[in-house]
């Protein structure tokens, strides 16, 4: 049973294959997997997910002029149409929101008020200039204004592995700081947005604590994160 307000991110590895060349290619018998245990257990949740072959991609090919920003956020607008319509299919009602559009708390915390499950994604924004919004740190700015219980980031991996490839089962910040002196900061930044090091950088650098776990996004796991189970890597903020 779970009743604290829950922020989940589904990496885009999980729904779509950023394998080298791939370009809007959708894994469409995993993104059933992931709609279906969503609708077993949403209520109180909010759902961001990553731009996986809709968004990387782009972003090194067009880059992030205004034009280059426009075809970066249609494809993003591609995959979020996709995942939102699979969401609907499992009578899931989604709230599609588009940071390059427009997004707030607010906005996140009217859907949920209305019944909604808002579902955000890894985008581009305007601020002093045009730059890519990881959805990893939406999570990390909702998780703080909504106070969340729990943070869960499904990735394509079973959780955070130490240098000898084995799961680390809880990982605190001096083990992290060891890692990071031990393989060096530039490792992990296999996209745009950085790899899972950034992704637990900006998890430590959240004013906010609560339980976080990194796991990999399958039923069964997305299952149990959403029922307040723990599962793959707990992180310890
Ligand atoms: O996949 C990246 O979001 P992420 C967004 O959550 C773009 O890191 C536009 C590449």
């Amino acid at each position: 049973m779970r009743n604290e307000l829950t922020i989940l991110k589904i990496g885009g590895s999980v729904i779509t294959d950023k394998s080298e060349g791939a370009y809007e290619k959708l894994k469409e018998a995993e993104l059933k997997e992931v709609c279906r245990a969503i609708s077993e257990n949403w209520k109180n949740l909010i759902l961001v997910h990553g731009a996986g072959s809709f968004g990387h991609p782009h972003v090194r090919k067009f880059g992030l002029s205004s034009l280059g920003a426009s075809k970066v956020h249609l494809g993003c607008l591609r995959l979020s149409e996709r995942f939102c319509s699979a969401l609907t299919e499992f009578d899931v009602p989604a709230y599609p929101i588009h940071p390059f559009l427009a997004y707030t708390a607010k906005i996140v915390e009217k859907a949920l008020r209305n019944g909604f499950l808002p579902v955000l994604h890894g985008d581009v924004v305007m601020n002093e200039r045009i730059e890519v919004l990881s959805g990893d740190d939406i999570v990390v700015h909702l998780a703080e204004a909504f106070k969340a219980g729990r943070i869960g980031f499904a990735t394509d991996v079973d959780g955070v592995y130490d240098l000898n490839g084995n799961v680390v089962e809880k990982l605190d910040r001096t083990l992290l700081e060891k890692m990071l002196a031990e393989i060096g900061e530039n490792k992990g930044k296999e996209d745009v947005t950085g790899g899972m090091l950034r992704k637990l950088q900006r998890l430590y650098e959240m004013g906010h604590k609560c339980s976080a776990y990194v796991f990999r996004g399958s039923y069964e796991n997305l299952k149990k994160f959403l029922q307040g189970e723990k599962v793959g890597t707990e992180v310890i903020i």
